[in-house]
C-alpha cells in the first residue's frame, strides 16, 4: 500500500482497527508556553523528538559513577566484553539518579504532551544494546488516556552506530492500533482461552502462558502493518547528554549490535500523567478497553525528589542475568 492512500479508507477496506488520538487535540491544548511550536509539531508529526545537550558532561559523569558502583555490587549478567544486562528501577535504591529525570526542560515538555503533571513510574539502565524487537510501550504499560505516557531515553555516552542504537518506526504512532480484542478477533482459539483466563480461578501459570501467546500474536499483527506501510526502522545515534522522547504509541526497539565490543550506556525514564490510569500488560492482553476501565489501575504511591519531580514508589529494584530476573528489596 502506498502511504498517500487515505488512512480512513485503507482502515475500513482492510478491517484494520482505528488509530488512537495523539493528545487531547483540543484548541486549548496550548499547554506550557516554554515548549516551542516546533517541538509540538514534531511530537504530533513524528511521535518523537530529540533535545541535544540537555545534560552537562558533569551530570552524566555523576550518574554513570553511581550506576558503575551498583554494577560492581550485584550480578548484572556481564557478557564476554564485561558489559552488564539491564537494571530496572535503580532509582528506587539510588534516588540521586532522579536528578536527570527531574530536568525542568524534560518535565515541561511532558507536562504539555500529557496535558497533565508528569510522574515517573519506571527506569531502565543499559550498559549494552538491547536488540529488543519493535514494540509499542503502551501495550506493556497501558495508559488512560492512551497518549499520557512517554519514554525519555538519555545517552550516557556517545552512541556508536554499531553498538545497537535505539531505532524507531516512523509515523507508527499514527497507524491503526491493535488492542487485544482486535488481536483475538481473527484467532478464535485464543479468543476462547482469553475469555476463560479472566476467571479468578484460572491457573496463574496458564494465564501467564496465554498472555505471552497474545503478545506474540500482537507482534505478528504489528509486523503485518510494517509490511503494509513499507517503513524502515530508523536508528538514532545520539551524543552523551542528548535525550530522545517517544510517544506512548510510537514503535521502537534496539538495533542489532554489529560490534558487541562496543558499550551503549543509556537510561530510559518512563513517565505518565498524574491523572493517568496505568494498567499492566496482563490487563491489556485480557480485557477490552471498556472492560479495563472497571479494573483497578496501578496504585500511584507518590514520592517526590527534592520537590522537583514526582515518582511512583516501589520497594525494589531489578537485575537481569542469564535470562533470570532478580528482585532486590530496598
Ligand atoms: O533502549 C532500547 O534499546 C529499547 C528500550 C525500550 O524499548 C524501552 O525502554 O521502552
Ligand atoms: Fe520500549
Amino acid at each position: 500500500m502506498n502511504l498517500e492512500v487515505d488512512r480512513e479508507v485503507a482502515t475500513s477496506t482492510l478491517h484494520l482497527p482505528p488509530a488512537l488520538p495523539l493528545g487531547p487535540m483540543t484548541a486549548q491544548w496550548s499547554g506550557d508556553d516554554t515548549v516551542s511550536p516546533e517541538l509540538k509539531d514534531q511530537w504530533i508529526k513524528n511521535g518523537f523528538l530529540v533535545l541535544e545537550g540537555a545534560y552537562s558532561s558533569e551530570e552524566i559523569a555523576r550518574y554513570n559513577a553511581i550506576v558503575a558502583k551498583v554494577r560492581r555490587e550485584v550480578d548484572d549478567g556481564k557478557d564476554d566484553h564485561g558489559y552488564g544486562d539491564r537494571i530496572g528501577m535503580l532509582h528506587q535504591k539510588e534516588p540521586e539518579l532522579l536528578r536527570l529525570a527531574a530536568n525542568a526542560e524534560v518535565l515541561s515538555f511532558l507536562r504539555w504532551a500529557f496535558n497533565d503533571d508528569p510522574v515517573l513510574f519506571g527506569s531502565l539502565n543499559f550498559e549494552r544494546g538491547t536488540t529488543q524487537d519493535a514494540h509499542i510501550d503502551a501495550i506493556f504499560f497501558w495508559p488512560e488516556p492512551s497518549y499520557s505516557m512517554a519514554g525519555c531515553w538519555i545517552a550516557l555516552e556517545d552512541i556508536h552506530p554499531d553498538s545497537g542504537p535505539l531505532f524507531y518506526v516512523p509515523e507508527s504512532h499514527t497507524w491503526p492500533f491493535y488492542r487485544s480484542d482486535d488481536v483475538v478477533a481473527s484467532r478464535p482459539d485464543l479468543a476462547a482461552k482469553r475469555a476463560a483466563a479472566r476467571q479468578a480461578d484460572y491457573p496463574p501459570d496458564q494465564r501467564a502462558q496465554l498472555v505471552s501467546e497474545l503478545g506474540l500474536a500482537w507482534t505478528q499483527d504489528f509486523r503485518a502493518l510494517e509490511g503494509i506501510y513499507e517503513t524502515e526502522r530508523l536508528p538514532i545515534t545520539l551524543k552523551a547528554g542528548d535525550v530522545v522522547f517517544w510517544h506512548s504509541l510510537l514503535a521502537h526497539g534496539g538495533s542489532p549490535r554489529i560490534n558487541p565490543a562496543l558499550s551503549r550506556r543509556s537510561v530510559v525514564f518512563h513517565y505518565i500523567g498524574k491523572k493517568t490510569k496505568l494498567f499492566t500488560y496482563e490487563q491489556f492482553m485480557l480485557f477490552d478497553r471498556v472492560e479495563m476501565l472497571d479494573q483497578a489501575p496501578q496504585p500511584m504511591n507518590l514520592a517526590d525528589f527534592e520537590g522537583k519531580a514526582e515518582y511512583m514508589k516501589y520497594p525494589h529494584f531489578v537485575t537481569y542475568a542469564n535470562g533470570e530476573q532478580k528482585t532486590h528489596p530496598v
